[in-house]
């Protein structure tokens, strides 16, 4: 399957400034797209993208989330003056008018609804719109916060009318709460809205009640509204990724979306004047690939805030590059989330557990006290504020990511001849021979009994698989064997001691694992199934056990995101080598959202280690390595209880260990 990226740009959108004095506008600024694309061009991501043109919103679109009176009112703005501008700018918040941003204005929902078309007509498989006016602060009636029309909040009433959705997910990484999204749709069950902001306990702008974790939605809608208050500034990419692995996703997957919106703000990434985050350009990439996933990858990325001229097009970058299927870059310093970030995530799983299955049976909630506490904790705050003087955010440094380059080779395979090489693959033949003391010790390591060749050609070339991994020569690569336990032991070992490398084993399903190499730390290996054959015994070796096994989606997804992705990003391996055991039962569906997830990490180098009796899934998985989208799970019953505790009693277990495992507060759990 091949299918492009969008990228709807029109220089047009940069021409309307702010053309008064006004210290809170002045950020908003026409560069802010032009460097963006500039940098898109620079990186010849542009020229790979599929240019969409874009074009104004029709009226009744603009009607979709906005009144008529409104409209009627911004209509009337190109033909005033200077004067009239301003006063007209006066009944709304931290916004500016010019005779040119109505057009823009029109562009931006214009561009919105192009990419939508686009990416849900199949044309393309994903995109982002470079616009402005930004669109998630404005209301049904008032402009807010530099935005005019609610680009994103009419692109999703606009998909679900044109296209019949059923369900719409919004996720708004912005760094401000896109309040205006949240009243579109705060009593509508069919759209999702996702927003962390920083909240400063509501000292921070636009400093509404409404923003924190306990606005949940109402009526229909109640659980269908996620808001994550940041309540310090200086949030890391831990912090970030933590929110996303043990609260968005789960309840996106439980979800099931036919369509993800970002609100792709960037003043969420470190520099950015108006955020004071920390998180590195580079975390979009992992955001932005998470999300991918969802509703079969049709993921429209629609431009808000970031008014750093640095960071904001670095992060567009990373996003845009991301979208169209490039390696991921190896996360940056995850040191695990800080104390404020687990006291909101805490407080938004509470406020949440009545509405999705997902967060139910979560044993880290205390559950009373949250209205005191949310008193309490503003209290504490007050004394902190004062000396956390630091360094003024214009003047943060931090490196540019390091490019992404790409493998020469995608993916390759490794088959029995009479199985045929799926399309988009290499079939992997060994060019150089493999040095005659790796083989001799193979020998004696592996084959001692048997004089096999076939075996030993086998596992040669799964060894030099991984050393052009290593080399970057070749980014994934699977394999069917005749023995997955032997293949992964010799890999592992091989992977452990010559290569140096840090492993990331993933075993779905019962059998024996090479347990001894992860007590040394070499590997971190991690087993999913239905038995655990050995007890946990070290830091690096943890048995995930479901009642039904792998043929549990519920329980199985929930130890993706809640255990394997944060272990994953806080390990950092430098290869991950996925093992499907013999009899694993796991769905189709879900194998290939596994290994789809898995290639967040080592830069995409995955190995696929599969028995050689399951030919049938020699195709999905290496659709899922080059890089389509996975294909959507079912949604999702209710897993069940007592594997959620067990998993909860490991999370419990580890989390001294492995900081990303974290869901509470050290004192207030
Ligand atoms: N320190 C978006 O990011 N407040 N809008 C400015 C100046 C308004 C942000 C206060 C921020 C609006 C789309
Ligand atoms: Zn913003």
């Amino acid at each position: 399957m091949k299918m492009g990226t969008a990228l709807i740009y029109d220089e047009e959108m940069t021409k309307y400034k702010l053309l008064w004095v006004d210290p809170a506008c002045k950020i908003e600024v026409p560069e802010r797209l032009t460097v963006s694309h500039d940098a898109l061009v620079r990186n010849s991501l542009a020229d790979r993208c599929v240019a969409i043109p874009v074009r104004e919103a029709t009226d009744a679109e603009i009607l979709l989330a906005h009144s008529e009176e409104y409209l009627e009112a911004v209509k009337k703005t190109p033909y005033m003056t200077l004067e009239d501008l301003k006063e007209f700018t006066l009944q709304y918040g931290d916004v500016y008018f010019h005779p040119n941003i109505y057009h823009c204005a029109k562009l931006a929902v214009g561009a919105a609804l192009q990419l939508v078309d686009s990416v849900v007509t199949g044309k393309v498989r994903n995109g982002m719109a470079l616009v402005r006016p930004p669109g998630h602060h404005s209301m049904r009636s008032a402009a807010n916060g530099f935005c005019v029309f609610n680009n994103v909040a009419i692109a999703a009433r606009y998909a679900k009318q044109k296209y019949g959705l059923e369900r719409v997910l919004i996720v708004d990484w912005d760094v401000h709460h896109g309040q205006g999204v949240q009243y579109c749709f705060e009593d509508d069950p069919s759209v999702l809205y996702f927003s962390w902001h920083r909240y400063e306990h509501q000292k921070f702008w636009p400093q509404l009640r409404e923003s924190d974790y306990d606005s949940v939605g109402k009526e229909k809608g109640a659980g269908f509204n996620i808001n994550v208050p940041w309540n310090k500034v200086g949030m890391e990419n831990s912090d970030y990724l933590s929110v996303f692995c043990h609260l968005l996703l789960p309840v996106a997957y439980e979800f099931c979306p036919d369509l993800v919106l970002v609100c792709a703000g960037f003043d969420s990434a470190i520099g950015d004047p108006e955020g004071e985050m920390c998180a590195t350009p580079d975390i979009f990439a992992h955001l932005t690939h998470l999300l991918m996933n969802l509703a079969g990858g049709k993921l429209c990325a629609v431009l808000e805030g970031g008014y750093n001229l640095t960071s904001l097009p670095q992060a567009v970058c990373q996003t845009v590059q991301t979208l169209l299927g490039d390696p991921l870059p190896q996360p940056a310093n995850l040191s695990g989330p800080c104390t404020s970030a687990l006291e909101s995530l805490h407080c938004v799983r509470s406020a949440h557990r009545p509405y999705w299955s997902c967060l139910k049976h979560a044993a880290d909630l205390p559950t009373s006290d949250i209205s005191t506490k949310r008193i309490k904790l503003a209290e504490e705050e007050e004394e902190k504020t004062p000396k956390e003087e630091e360094k003024s955010t214009e003047e943060k440094v931090w490196p540019e990511p390091p490019k992404r380059v790409a493998p020469p080779v995608r993916s390759v395979a490794l088959l029995p001849k009479d199985v045929t090489c799926p399309e988009g693959c290499k079939r992997f033949s060994s060019s150089e021979a493999l040095d005659p003391l790796t083989v001799s010790k193979l020998r004696e390591n592996f084959l001692k009994d048997a004089d096999d060749g076939d075996a030993l050609t086998t596992l040669s070339s799964l060894i030099s698989i991984t050393e052009e991994m290593k080399k970057n020569e070749i980014c994934s690569g699977l394999a069917l064997v005749r023995d997955v336990t032997m293949a992964m032991m010799c890999v592992v070992q091989h992977a452990a001691a010559a290569l140096s490398n840090r492993v990331l084993v993933v075993c779905v399903g019962n059998g024996k694992v090479p347990s001894h190499i992860a007590e040394e730390g070499k590997a971190l290996v991690v087993q999913i199934g239905s038995e655990s054959t050995e007890e946990q015994k070290c830091k690096y070796y943890i048995p995930v056990c479901l009642k039904k096994g792998c043929s549990d989606m519920s329980g199985f997804i929930q130890a993706v995101f809640g255990l394997f992705l944060p272990l994953g990003y806080e390990y950092d391996p430098s290869l991950v080598l996925l093992v499907r055991m013999p009899d694993s039962r796991i769905h189709d569906r879900m194998w290939q959202q596994l290994t789809a997830l898995l290639q967040s990490f080592a830069q995409g180098h995955t190995l696929v280690l599969m028995q050689e009796d399951e030919k049938a899934c020699v195709g999905p998985t290496a659709s899922s390595l080059l890089g389509d989208p996975a294909p959507p799970l079912e949604r999702l019953q209710a897993p069940l209880p007592q594997d959620m505790e067990a998993m909860e009693r490991l999370r419990h277990r580890l989390q001294a260990d492995w900081k990303l495992l974290q869901i509470t507060a050290p004192e207030s759990g």
